[in-house]
């Protein structure tokens, strides 16, 4: 009983690469310059960032766990109607985290659809066969594609009450407006009695934070310059990665941490036909991960007619789950 619907249409991928193209194209013709993050996890950057998320310096990823595996009643208790539902998680990944909450439910005898969602189809088929095998009995519908759009197909697929997953702080990547944009969005799509889970990462100890992103193995700096790789490959491309360098700043008083890529000299780089060019030292603006106070989060949730109903953070305090009505 397990579906997998990535994108193996050619027509499908023609339009993905289409898009793809055209961000790429307009984000470089910007000032400052800009590249999507959403853009990095291709095969090689989802085994990059599952790197990421094994250093010890990234925080994010054992502190949800802290809450899924050690708190997972607790989840369950706030988020889990008495009805049959579709579980559906934006951005699933590997659900390294969910998975203990679907093993949870699955022991309970709860009656639910796990959809996951994720724009790479490659983790989505890593994802779909490590449930096959470790909870047979459970029913996934994977979904490839932005998150709006196979929310919609969600929708298409079953008419059941929603439960909605976003984890590992990836409302982070947004800036506030795109968030904002997001939680109404959000809003727009579901109906009274749908529930979502949000995780949002916390302010703290600026060198925490800063550290978690600016690991001196290169881990994260070949994170970011793989999208040039991507782009050479699927665009036709000729970055030379040598001439890029990583920068990371964190900003205590926003909670913005942001990510750069330096151009290290003047240079022209082709994109199929079309030139680009760099000066010395100029920036490609790749990653915004915000960090936010409870402050921020009731603002930003509220603001789009959400309410937070309930909130569980990790054992160290620096991470949040707010369950959102
Ligand atoms: C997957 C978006 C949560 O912003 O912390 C990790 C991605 N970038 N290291 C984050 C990321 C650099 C990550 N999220």
């Amino acid at each position: 009983n397990v579906q997998l619907d990535t994108n193996s249409h050619t027509e499908i991928n023609q339009q993905s690469l289409a898009n793809f193209r055209s961000d790429v194209m307009n984000g470089l013709r910007n000032s400052p310059k800009k590249l999507s993050s959403k853009y990095f996890y291709d095969k090689a950057g989802d085994r990059i960032f599952q790197e990421i998320m094994a250093m010890p310096e990234y925080y994010l990823t054992k502190c949800e766990l802290d809450i899924f595996k050690n708190k997972t009643k607790e989840l369950s208790d706030l988020l889990i109607p008495d009805e049959s539902f579709d579980l559906i998680e934006l951005g699933a990944g590997d659900a390294m985290k969910s998975s203990y909450l679907l093993e949870y439910l699955v022991e309970k005898g709860t009656d639910f659809t796990y959809m996951p969602i994720d724009i790479s189809g490659n983790i989505l088929s890593v994802l779909n066969d490590k449930l096959k095998n470790k909870l047979p009995e459970l029913e996934v519908i994977c979904l490839e594609g932005e998150y709006f759009e196979m929310l919609d197909k969600a929708s298409s697929l079953s008419s059941k009450r929603k439960v909605v997953l976003f984890l590992g702080g990836n409302i982070g990547n947004m800036n506030w407006e795109e968030a904002e944009s997001f939680c109404a969005a959000l809003q727009n799509n579901l109906s009274k009695r749908d529930m979502v889970l949000i995780g949002f990462d916390l302010m703290k100890n600026p060198h925490t934070i800063l550290n978690a992103y600016n690991d001196i193995t290169g881990i994260t700096a070949s994170f970011n310059l793989n999208l040039l790789t991507r782009i050479n490959r699927d665009l036709g491309a000729n970055f030379n990665i040598q001439n890029f360098q990583h920068y990371q700043t964190y900003d205590p008083v926003s909670g913005a941490c942001r990510s750069y890529l330096v151009s290290l000299i003047s240079q022209e780089v082709m994109i199929g036909n079309d030139k680009i060019y760099f000066a010395e030292n100029e920036l490609i603006d790749m990653e915004v991960s915000q960090k936010f106070s409870d402050k921020m989060i009731k603002e930003l949730v509220e603001k789009s007619g959400f309410k937070v109903v309930g909130e569980i953070k990790d054992s160290k305090g620096w991470f949040v789950d707010s369950v959102l009505e």
